[in-house]
């Protein structure tokens, strides 16, 4: 667990952690001389009851925001220091929201030099502060007066601290993505390059094989660290120190992101949910702003609608952000948005998918956000409604909850990725959850997962009825066919076969359809010819009947009819009045009945009898013979030997 302080400058966090952990962090000459926090410090605190936990201090210097966010994301709670000499000050006001909209809803407020004030002016910084803390993510929070200077009020701090350290929910999922956004760089004489960071999830161990982002150098660590002791393995929620195996200090900087996953890649674009605070100024898609994700920042875009924001409110907005520079993000992470000039911070959010398909227009991104809340819903739900899901958020005094809680942005995403799907395999970063959670997140949403790839419910329904309609349309159209091939719906619907064959499966399933030898037809379904198609083949029959032991080939039928007597007489064979005895012949079933009468009635079973015995027998010409005996043969009626064919005893 990572505690991380908060507050104006001066106002005396450095010395409070020194008085709460023994560690003087301030340790750079030039902190020393000018009396302030630079860089980020780090200390362990013990508390009592717990365990150790993680200190990280940051400058409150306007001038070092940006150290203070890469210092402020990824902890699990807030020291908010605020001077009783001084009260509440600009970058009071300034941690405070970025704490809140980095979603940090567990704090102390430490009322600190209050052996400077008397007892009446610190009851009006109090009355203050509670203010101040009313609507934030901190709202609550206890508020205890300190002197680092005297030791008042130093065990209550401690014991305020230990409470809300007790309510933080612990990060530890052991077979989660690991993830180390870097906060320092540094060489060890005898060691070589060190990072160290705060684990955002999963863990780490010594020798484990691992990638720096952005970029795609691996590395292998050497050796873990916690809080200055070598350890086997370090966990998310906690600090640990990488050695680096073939890595120069120049390799790396903060904003660095360590991963365990070889897929997990920087992004330059995201789908978030953005909250503009109100006192911004006018934004536009052109406007450069600053995006802060756990170490790194880098410059920005906003692509979406910005006529949409109420003033006084804190809705957050579906919103594209178009990155100068990639960074690693997850699907849930928080982020803060400052304006360059002059630098301020103006809003955050939630990342609500790192990977989103390219896009699109402004008109579009709404449609996307919002589509996914029309009717149609199955299984008789009210349906999904992305807002519903946000009326929390949309309160501005809860504006640091969740905006896009995981169901939410899987339906959205799954919406958004219609029939091309999501990979399962690229879920856990997309969502941001532990891979052993992706089977339960799709099937809390309803996807449809097929051939590892999740699809929106509603989408393979959609196919499914598609599918039903094309392969109506299509027997209605080809009466004389038995089906639709289903290598042509394959091809005829833009969607993976496998897809395809699912919601075939499905329909068959459920009795709507007959899958038969690579054909699908309605079920049930029986073609009905019209009338000129019923005359023909009324006039193929007749021409096959009044010579049935010599009837017409299919060639001279086709020349006679025209083209479409073949697929007549292959629906006359399937409809039981016609037999196929070779490619280019079809007899009439009383004439093969008639075959069939002869042989057994005239020859003598067990003997052999020579063709031209057969022919007499028969009374064909040797151009039907031969193929009429084959077919006897294949029917069972004769067996064919080296002298002739017999019938069988
Ligand atoms: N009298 C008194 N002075 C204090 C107390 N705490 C801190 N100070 C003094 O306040 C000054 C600033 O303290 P720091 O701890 O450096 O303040 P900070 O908040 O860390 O400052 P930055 O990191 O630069 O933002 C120092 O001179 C401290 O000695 C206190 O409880 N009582
Ligand atoms: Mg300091």
């Amino acid at each position: 667990m990572i505690l991380g302080t908060a507050g104006h400058i001066d106002h005396g966090k450095t010395t409070l952690v020194r008085a709460l952990t023994g560690v003087d962090t301030d340790r750079l000459p030039e902190e020393k001389r000018r009396g302030i926090t630079i860089d980020l410090g780090f200390a362990p605190l013990l508390l009592d009851g717990m365990g150790t936990i993680g200190v990280v201090d940051v400058p409150g210097h306007e001038g070092f925001i940006r150290t203070m966010l890469a210092g402020a994301s990824g902890i699990d709670m807030a020291l908010l220091v605020i001077g009783a000499d001084e009260g509440v000050m600009p970058q009071t006001k300034e941690h405070l929201e970025i704490l809140s909209l980095l979603g940090i809803t567990k704090g102390v407020v430490a009322l600190t030099k209050s052996d400077l004030v008397d007892d009446e002016w610190l009851a009006l910084v109090k009355d203050d502060v509670q203010l101040l803390l009313g609507g934030t993510s901190l709202e609550g929070s206890a508020v205890v007066p300190v002197s680092a200077a005297t030791g008042a009020g130093m065990e209550a701090l401690r014991n305020a601290i230990l409470a809300t350290a007790l309510r933080v929910e612990p990060r530890t999922v052991s077979d989660d993505l690991f993830r180390m956004p870097v906060d320092r760089v540094f060489t060890v004489m005898g060691t070589g390059t060190v990072v160290t960071g705060t684990v955002w999830s999963g863990s780490v161990s010594r020798n484990a094989s691992l990638f720096i982002r952005p970029g795609n150098r691996a590395a292998r660590v050497r050796g873990v660290q916690k809080h200055g002791a070598t350890v086997a393995t370090a966990f998310a929620g906690g600090r640990a120190a990488l050695s680096l195996a073939g890595f120069e200090v120049a390799d790396i900087a903060r904003g660095s992101v360590v991963v365990s996953d070889p897929g997990w890649l920087p992004t330059g674009q995201l789908e978030a949910e953005v909250i503009i605070s109100p006192g911004a100024p006018p934004l536009t898609s052109r406007t450069r702003l600053r995006f802060h994700i756990g170490t790194s920042d880098v410059g920005c875009r906003l692509v979406g609608d910005f006529g949409n924001r109420a003033a006084g409110t804190r809705n957050p907005q579906p919103m594209r952000i178009v990155l100068d520079q990639p960074v690693i993000a997850r699907g849930g992470d928080r982020f803060v948005l400052r304006y360059p000039s002059p630098p301020r911070t103006i809003g955050g959010g939630e990342v609500v998918d790192p990977y989103p398909a390219r896009r699109k227009t402004a008109a579009a991104m709404r449609a996307a956000a919002h589509e996914v809340s029309g009717p149609g819903q199955p299984n008789g739900t009210a349906g999904f409604v992305w807002e519903a899901d946000a009326t929390d958020a949309a309160d501005p005094a809860h504006a640091y909850e969740s905006a896009a809680p995981g169901s939410a942005r899987l339906r959205r995403m799954l919406s958004a990725a219609g029939m091309s799907g999501i990979s399962l395999t690229s879920l856990p970063i997309r969502l941001g959850c532990p891979p052993s959670a992706v089977s339960a997140n799709c099937t809390t949403v309803g996807a449809v997962t097929i051939d590892g790839r999740a699809y929106d419910r509603s989408c393979v329904d959609q196919i499914c009825e598609d599918l039903f309609v094309a392969i109506s349309v299509q027997v209605a159209n080809h009466p004389l066919e038995e089906g639709v091939s289903l290598q042509t719906l394959r091809a005829s619907f833009g969607t993976a076969a496998e897809v395809i064959d699912e919601a075939l499966n499905r329909l068959a399933g459920t009795g709507r359809i007959e899958l038969k030898s690579a054909l699908a037809r309605p079920s049930g379904w029986i073609p009905t010819l019209d009338t000129r198609e019923q005359a023909l083949s009324d006039a193929i029959m007749h021409d096959i009947c009044v010579q049935p032991s010599e009837p017409p080939s299919v060639s001279e039928l086709t020349g006679k009819f025209g083209s479409e007597a073949p697929a007549l007489l292959r629906k006359l064979e399937r409809d039981g009045e016609l037999e196929r005895v070779s490619d280019d012949r079809y007899y009439s079933m009383a004439a093969i009945a008639q075959v069939m009468d002869t042989l057994k009635s005239r020859l003598e079973p067990g003997r052999i009898y020579a063709p031209a015995e057969l022919r007499e027998v028969l009374g064909v010409s040797r151009k039907y013979l031969i193929p009429l005996l084959e077919f006897c043969d294949r029917a069972g009626i004769t067996e064919r030997s080296a002298g002739g064919r017999a019938i069988p005893r």
